[in-house]
């Protein structure tokens, strides 16, 4: 909003204004929600199913703050499946109850049964979103989280005319998507591949019965617009782009880049962006469009590509659309992803740790099991799948971890995780796929500890990009390569001036990434991979951080309504 001042200049008066505006400056709002999850019958692709809703919306609704304001939440079960909430890129601080993944901070909310979510935005400003942390729940419970300059400041770029949020989802035609895991589990092949991908939850153009519906962006020829856009894709990472427009990044993951120019982007699962475009093009219809980035060989994938419209003002709405797509890279580009990425720049001045005395080595494998000789499953080799960090394939407890190491009730999980891979081998190299073991286990880091984990891609499988989040956290990408971490040659390399600082991030196909971070938000903080067949095969792992010897290093008191299991 913009207004002008022409007021007298009496001291009494500038005294009232600036007490006025201080007051305006400070204050965090406090902003009540209630999302309802429901199921209702959509219509897509010429069919009609029922799917999970929040509020009776797909995607569900955007919640809206202010750098450093509340959110209280009150989360209410209407559907036939157990839920939880979990809000992907705020930290939590000291608040792991409101962190949501199910089994790691909480029990599920049953069917009937409702609880109230607390958000304490931090540092967090920028796109962020909300999921459901759930079975696969979140392929259609969720939405956009954005989170605006403190009251009083300005965005690090001019002031956009509008935003608009573009989140982009996964449709399956026919299968009841909370199905799915179950189904791959009892035959221990892949889990269903879908049929479309969405931008708003509609199709697009390209897929049959969609036209009406597309999503349409209408902008004014000459004005800047914000694009808030999300990942919330349940597979596969994705390559974006807009027919004839350059789109200028500025966030990633609720925090803010030095600004770049690209014609594309890839976005892993769980990645938001902000991104600034320029309506300066000729006054037409252009596509909006996504497809697959699916770099793992010979893995089955949803091969479609989803559009949107960005109409310019005044053009007439023509139904024939006889334009093409913008170019997007070939599905199997990993160049193209990594010239992407590799321009990720911290905007501010970071505060990296460079005393680290936590060093932690993660290997990431999709791996196969063993079925009986009577009954082989239908995974490759006649195995089934799964997959592991340090082959270890997690396995969800009983009741919560962060419930039994807060009540120090034994036998639910272990603290014995293994902090480098217990194997060497060359995880690039040529590996025949070989089996994991199943637990529950955790490393327990103390509070203030400076850790460096570097993620090692392997090729024991196939070897994929893994968009890898780590909840409780942002961390600094310090470093990022091909074949296996060398840990004498490639900490030389790191970026130790501005390295970007993320939520989730894409660990290279058949490469390894570096992360640093200060372990001082205590709680039970789930690592896992994004992409949600990796997640169900076991490819997760959690983070104890101990409590400080303060009382405000201390992690929070659990709410009284916290759903039991
Ligand atoms: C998957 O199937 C196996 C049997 O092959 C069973 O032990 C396991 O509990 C199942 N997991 C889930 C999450 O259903
Ligand atoms: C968009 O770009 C294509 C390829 O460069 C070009 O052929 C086309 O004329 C452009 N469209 C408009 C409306 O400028
Ligand atoms: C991006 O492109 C615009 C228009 O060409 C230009 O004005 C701007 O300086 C570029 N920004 C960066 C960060 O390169
Ligand atoms: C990508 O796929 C194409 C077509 O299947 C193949 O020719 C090419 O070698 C692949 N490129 C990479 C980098 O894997
Ligand atoms: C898995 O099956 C292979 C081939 O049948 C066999 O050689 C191997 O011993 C089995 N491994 C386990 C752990 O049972
Ligand atoms: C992983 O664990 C399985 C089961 O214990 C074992 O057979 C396999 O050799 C291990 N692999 C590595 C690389 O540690
Ligand atoms: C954590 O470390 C920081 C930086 O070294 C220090 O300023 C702070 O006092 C420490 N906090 C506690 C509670 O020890
Ligand atoms: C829902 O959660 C409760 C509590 O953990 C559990 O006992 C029950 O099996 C879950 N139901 C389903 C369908 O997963
Ligand atoms: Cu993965």
């Amino acid at each position: 909003m913009e207004f002008k001042l022409n007021i007298p200049n009496t001291l009494a008066i500038g005294f009232f204004l600036f007490a006025f505006l201080t007051f305006q400056i400070t204050e965090a709002k406090v902003h009540r929600h209630t999302l309802k999850i429901k199921s209702k019958a959509y219509t897509r692709l010429c069919n009609t199913k029922e799917i999970l809703t929040v509020n009776r919306e797909l995607p569900g609704p955007t919640l809206r703050a202010y750098r450093g304001d509340k959110l209280i939440v009150n989360v209410i079960n209407n559907a036939n499946y157990n839920i939880t909430l979990h809000w992907h890129g705020a930290r939590q601080i000291r608040n792991p109850w409101s962190d949501g993944p199910e089994y790691v901070t909480q029990c599920p909310i049953r069917p009937g049964q409702s609880y109230v979510y607390r958000i304490d935005l931090t540092i967090e400003e920028g796109a962020i979103w909300w999921h459901a942390h759930s079975q696969w729940a979140r392929a259609t419970v969720h939405g956009a989280f954005i989170v605006y300059p403190k009251r009083g400041s300005s965005y690090p770029f001019p002031t956009p005319h509008r935003e608009f949020p573009l989140i982009l989802g996964e449709w399956w035609k026919k299968k009841n998507i909370m199905d799915i895991p179950g189904s791959a589990n009892k035959t221990g092949g892949e889990p269903a591949i879908s049929d479309a991908y969405t931008i708003n939850g509609q199709p697009g153009y390209l897929y049959p019965c969609s036209k009406p519906d597309t999503f349409t962006v209408t902008v004014v020829p000459g004005r800047r617009y914000l694009l808030r856009i999300i990942n919330a894709v349940m597979d596969e990472e994705l390559f974006f782009a807009i027919a004839n427009h350059t789109l200028t990044v500025v966030a990633k993951d609720g925090l803010y880049l030095k600004q770049f120019n690209t014609t594309y982007l890839m976005i892993t699962p769980g990645q938001s962006m902000d991104v600034l475009l320029h309506a300066n093009q000729r006054s037409d219809r252009y596509f909006l469009a996504a497809r697959a980035y699916s770099s793992a060989f010979g893995a089955g994938f949803d091969k479609t590509t989803t559009t949107a419209i960005l109409q310019y003002e005044g053009v007439p709405l023509t139904d024939e659309l006889n334009r093409n797509p913008p170019v997007l890279p070939p599905y199997n580009h990993t160049e193209a992803t990594t010239r992407f990425t590799s321009q990720f720049r911290s905007l501010r001045p970071v505060n990296i740790p460079v005393k680290i005395d936590t060093r932690l080595l993660y290997a990431i494998s999709v791996n196969l099991m063993n079925c009986s000789d009577d009954k082989p499953c239908t995974g490759p080799y006649g195995k089934r799948f799964s997959s592991s960090v340090n082959n270890i394939s997690f396995v969800n407890p009983s009741i919560d971890i962060l419930r039994a190491y807060y009540r120090r009730i034994g036998g639910i999980f272990q603290e014995d995780f293994p902090r480098n891979p217990p194997t060497e081998f060359d995880y690039t190299g040529e590996n025949l796929p070989f089996p994991t073991r199943f637990g529950t286990k955790v490393v327990v880091l103390d509070f203030n500890s400076s850790v460096e984990l570097v993620l090692q891609g392997t090729n024991v499988l196939a070897s994929d990009n893994h968009p890898i989040h780590l909840h409780g956290y942002s961390f600094f990408v310090v470093g990022s390569g091909f074949g296996n971490f060398d840990r004498q040659k490639d900490p030389l390399r790191y970026n130790l001036v501005d390295p970007p600082e993320e939520t989730t991030v894409g660990v290279p196909r058949n490469g390894w990434t570096a992360v640093r971070f200060i372990a001082n938000n205590p709680g039970v903080w789930l690592l896992h991979c994004h992409i949600e067949r990796h997640a169900t095969w076991g490819m997760n792992t959690v983070f104890i951080v101990k409590d400080g010897p303060t009382k405000s290093s201390r992690m929070l008191k659990p709410p009284p309504d916290l759903p039991s299991c």
